[in-house]
């Protein structure tokens, strides 16, 4: 390592002394103006990562859903998956090492992960669409090219086009081409595939309205149109020509106040759909003849996903083992709906993408979302050879009778002085401080029927969440606001105490 040369361009992104910041849920993610030592040093780390496992290295600039002023940086494993959660610490480490500390701390991270420096280093960038985004990742490649690693700037891409090309290129293309080009082709085609065993869809299934959050979706999307059969009529909205990313819109926008984005003009049973700013979450709605929104989100599409699985996997025979994997936030209907009427095993792990893929893979066949969106299906090498056997096999007998949710559920957050004060188990559906707001929690769960409510320090913004849910929307918004309350009396709520929805 070239001491001098690190010193000389640490220098050009000086850390802000003082200032720590935290490896969280999805990397780092603050205001981007607090991020340049931040990417800079992601791009030493992702060097190192690289020599470490001899593989190439992604590394995503995006902030996801949260507001345009933010940003955020996260690292892809070689196999497409969320940095190792062994290396977050070395990253924080290495984010909050004052300047004159940088050189110390990267020697010790060589030799606590056994780096070899000799080793090369090759790393893949992606950004997103915030203005903020482009600076930032001259940012990631100065620190890249200090340790001397090689880079591809794939520029704007989503975040799930980044995964892929990482592990493309690790899998020596066996998961398909590391370009723009290979994804396209891999996605149409597995679309294609699909839609060839659903029912003959008429005119008005033509058509898909797509809210694109302002972000880098809309982009991608245009791209991918011409690898799409002309069937499928597809129209964009907040296409990021006019408003900010993410406001007013997005799947987040939708999923949390239950109704279409700003700029959708929605008619009864059309179908719609949101990504976030970095498209790596879908929701789907439609409104019916009476007005009533429904939304299909993370919850009912895994539970959609896995009425067809579990009618493809009895065909291939018992021997596959299927779970679905959840959050906290699932709707219990969805949970209970899996489990007893399904008979799918459900497993609930803590928020974040790497908990539910980490879980997922115990299974040959996983299927995860989130509620709010984010998620996938895994196949073992095993059940893939079966299912696509049978798949191409297979005639239609359809009988997709939509699991029944209920969708009375709410997500609010209250400001606290220290969302740390409250700590989390048990998937973080239980908390264990501060005293007395689990038992407090308990005691108003127990006044409705059906009902579940837990509160978690967010992963990414400063506020704690409140989740609840019930027989009925009107005892829903009466129990959210009296946990919303317990919040603020026993976790140091800020400002006024909530109100009453
Ligand atoms: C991040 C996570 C997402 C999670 C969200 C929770 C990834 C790729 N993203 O965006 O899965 O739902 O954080 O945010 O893992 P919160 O902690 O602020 O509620
Ligand atoms: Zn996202």
């Amino acid at each position: 390592m070239d001491s001098e040369a690190l010193k000389k361009y640490s220098a050009l992104h000086p850390k802000p002394p003082g200032l720590t910041l935290q490896y969280g849920t999805a990397g780092f993610r603050t205001k981007a103006e607090q991020l340049d030592h931040v990417m800079f040093r992601m791009g030493l780390l992702a060097v190192l990562r690289s020599k470490a496992v001899a593989s190439t290295i992604g590394i995503m600039v995006t902030a996801s859903h949260n507001p345009e002023e933010d940003n955020g940086v996260k690292l892809v494993d070689p196999l497409g998956e969320m940095l190792h959660p062994s290396w977050e610490e070395y990253a924080t480490q290495l984010a909050n090492a004052e300047e004159q500390e940088l050189q110390e701390t990267v020697t010790d991270i060589c030799q606590k992960a056994a780096v070899n420096q000799h080793k090369d280093a090759s790393v893949f960038i992606g950004r997103d669409t915030r203005p903020s985004s482009e600076k930032l990742s001259r940012s990631v490649i100065d620190g890249i090219s200090v340790l001397g690693g090689q880079y591809h700037d794939y520029g704007l891409v989503t975040t799930p086009q980044l995964h892929y090309m990482v592990c493309c290129q690790n899998t020596q293309g066996q998961y398909g081409k590391a370009t723009l080009e290979g994804y396209y082709e891999k996605l149409s085609k597995a679309f294609m595939e699909l839609i060839k065993k659903s029912p003959g869809s008429g005119e008005s299934q033509r058509h898909l309205k797509i809210d694109c959050a302002n972000g880098i979706g809309a982009l991608k999307l245009s791209e991918m149109q011409p690898y799409l059969p002309k069937e499928l009529l597809i129209h964009l909205y907040n296409d990021g020509t006019k408003e900010k990313l993410n406001y007013l819109c997005g799947a987040d926008f939708v999923k949390v106040h239950q109704k279409p984005p700003r700029g959708l003009d929605m008619k009864p049973n059309e179908r719609c759909c949101s990504f976030d700013g970095d498209a790596d979450r879908i929701v789907y709605y439609y409104k019916d003849e009476t007005g009533h929104f429904h939304l299909i989100d993370g919850d009912k599409i895994a539970t959609l996903i896995s009425i067809f699985l579990k009618e493809l996997l009895a065909k291939v025979g018992q021997t596959l083992k299927m779970a679905v994997v959840q959050t906290a936030y699932a709707n219990g209907s969805s949970t209970r709906y899996l489990e007893e009427t399904l008979k799918v095993p459900v497993h609930c792990v803590k928020t974040g993408v790497k908990h539910l893929h980490h879980k997922a893979q115990e299974f040959d066949v996983g299927v995860y979302f989130e509620a709010n969106g984010h998620g996938t299906v895994l196949f073992s090498k095993a059940a893939e050879t079966k299912i696509r056997q049978l798949a191409n096999e297979e005639k239609d007998n359809e009988k997709r009778e939509a699991a029944k949710v209920l969708e009375n559920m709410i997500n609010l957050i209250n400001q606290v002085a220290d969302r740390r004060v409250i700590d989390t188990t048990d998937a973080e559906r239980r908390a264990v401080t501060p005293p007395g707001l689990q038992e407090k929690i308990d005691a108003l769960v127990k006044k409705y029927k059906l009902s579940r409510a837990f509160v978690r320090p967010s992963g990414t913004e400063d506020v704690v969440r409140i989740y609840a849910e019930a027989d009925t929307q009107e005892n829903t918004d009466a129990l959210a606001h009296e946990v919303s309350l317990a919040v603020y009396h026993l976790a140091g709520g800020r400002g006024e105490p909530p109100q009453p929805l």
